[in-house]
Parts: structure tokens; sequence; C-alpha cells
């Protein structure tokens, strides 16, 4: 008789990152914009993850496999600060995570919300993931409350961004950082792929929640889901979409567009040691 892996993983105790009201000033998380190598980055935070950047606790059992999706184009000193302060930060709170980085080619305007799409599907052939975390790159989390798990409803999780001087600059706001249960993810079939370049597609998100989900979105407290906004090394904002009003306010069947009309070639997969990158091409804007 032997015993199996799996018993011995039965037998850990549950994950958990245990958070007292006494002294909350231990919870801050000072970012660091050193811009490191590869190499150092992950000599700092790698010598315990997977290939493909997965990391899985080795002392206790997880009850959600996390799968965090980086839409991507040509950052690359943003991605290193992003792997190198957000490593630590899901290393801390006990999560068995990915980190997907999923990089739109050519020369069509960004689109933000079919890459998270393409994260999904990617992702999910992989491992059988039960949250996902759809995150810009130039978005770091400042407080380890702010717990990187999915509930019942959809989160909001980048409430209180540093150059908005951590206020919330509209109630409805659903960009930057959400979290979704993979059920709650097919239940609003995914996010659009109509909207290239910036804006709108975010709100349309929030009203896939609202309308067709039938559910609210809950934040964390503001105190807690606080963000440092990366704004160096001369980065170009997205082009605006001329378009997002319209498309927004068409009233148009979320069934008709979402997951199940993301079309992609997909070049090719690379399970590097800090992240999976996931290389595409999405078809021309029409
Ligand atoms: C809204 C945009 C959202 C955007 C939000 C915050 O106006 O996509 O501003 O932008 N909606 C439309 O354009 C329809 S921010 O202040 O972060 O630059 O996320």
């Amino acid at each position: 008789f032997t015993t199996s892996s799996l018993d011995i993983n039965n037998s850990l105790p549950i994950c958990n990152f245990s958070i007292s009201n006494n002294n909350t000033s231990i919870y801050q998380v000072t970012i660091n914009q050193t811009l490191y190598s590869y190499d150092i980055i992950e000599e700092n935070h790698g010598k315990d993850l997977y290939p493909g950047g997965h990391y899985i606790p080795k002392e206790c059992r997880t009850e959600q496999r996390l799968a965090l999706i980086i839409c991507y184009r040509n950052r690359e000193q943003h991605l290193k600060m992003f792997l190198n302060n957000i490593h630590p930060f899901l290393q801390k709170q006990k999560l068995d995570y990915t980190i997907f980085v999923v990089n739109q080619h050519g020369n069509d305007p960004f689109n933000r919300a079919a890459l998270f799409n393409v994260g999904y599907l990617e992702a999910m052939k992989l491992y059988q993931y039960d949250c996902f975390i759809f995150h810009d790159v130039d978005l770091l989390p400042e407080d380890l409350r702010n717990i990187y798990k999915c509930g019942d409803q959809p989160r909001h999780m980048s409430v209180a961004i540093d150059i908005f001087k951590y206020a919330i600059p509209y109630s409805d706001i659903f960009g930057g950082v959400t979290a979704f249960h993979s059920s709650d993810i097919l239940g609003i079939n995914g996010h659009p792929t109509v909207y290239w370049g910036w804006g709108g597609e975010d709100d349309d998100m929030y009203f896939r929640v609202v309308k067709k989900l039938k559910k609210s979105i809950i934040r964390y407290p503001i105190e807690i889901a606080r963000y440092k906004m990366i704004r160096t090394h001369g980065h170009i904002a997205a082009e605006l979409n001329p378009h997002r009003f319209t498309i927004l306010n068409s009233k148009y069947d979320y069934n008709l567009d979402g997951i199940n009309t993301t079309y992609y070639t997909l070049h090719n997969i690379v399970f590097y040691k800090l992240f999976t990158l996931i290389n595409v091409t999405l078809p021309e804007e029409s």
C-alpha cells in the first residue's frame, strides 16, 4: 500500500491568508519600480515556480486555481516591473496561480477585451481554472488584503489608483483589474470583441454583468483596493475608439458577440519561467 500524492495533499490545511485588524500597516506593499532583467526577477521570485509562471503553495491546499490574464503589446518594461511585484504579492497570499500574457501582433488598434477572451480560452485548455483575474499590465496592488480570489459576484479590484488620487472616477467603473469566477464568464459570454482602440469595453463588461448575468459587482473597501499605475518609459496610450459610445449604447445581443465569436490566429504559446506567453493575431478590425 502506498499513499498517493493526492492523499498527502488532502491532509494539508486549507491555505488561508489571515488578516488581523490590529496593525494594518503590515499589509502595505512598497512597489519596486527598478527595471530588472528577467534573469534577476527569476532569481528573486522564480525559484518555486513551475514552467509558465505557475505557483502552487507547498504548505497548504488551495481552494481555487487562479489564472491571471494580462493583455499586452510592446510594453516590456512595464511587464518586467509587473512580474517583479506581482509574483511575491500572490505568493504571500498563498494562491495557486498562473500568469498569462496575451500578446497582440499586427498593426490593428489594440483590442484589450478580445485578448482577455483569448486568455480565457487558451488557459482553460491547459488547466481547469476556477478564477480569472483580467489585469492591465501597468497596475500594481499596494495592499496584501486585496485578495486575488473570486467569489459569487464579479469583483472590480482596481478601485483606488494613485494617479486618480485614490478616488473612484465614477461609480460604475469596471476597468483596470476585474475578477470573475469562471462560471460567471460563461454566463456573460465573456468580453466583447468589437471594441478596437481605447475605451468602452470595460463599461460593456459592466452592462454584461448587470443586464445579462443579473448580478451586481462588488469591491473591496477603498483603503484596501489600492493600486499604483506605472506611467514611465515613454508609454503611448492606445488610440481612442471613435465608435465606443455607439456600440455601448446599441443594446446589441451579448449572445452574438463574445467568447463564442473570438477568432484569432494562435502563433505559439511559450512557457517561460515567469509567465505563459500567448502570441496571437486578431482578425482585422471590421
Ligand atoms: C470611460 C471609458 C472607460 C474607461 C474610463 C476610465 O469614459 O473605458 O473612462 O478611464 N468609457 C468610454 O470611453 C465609453 S481612465 O480614467 O482610467 O483613463 O475605463
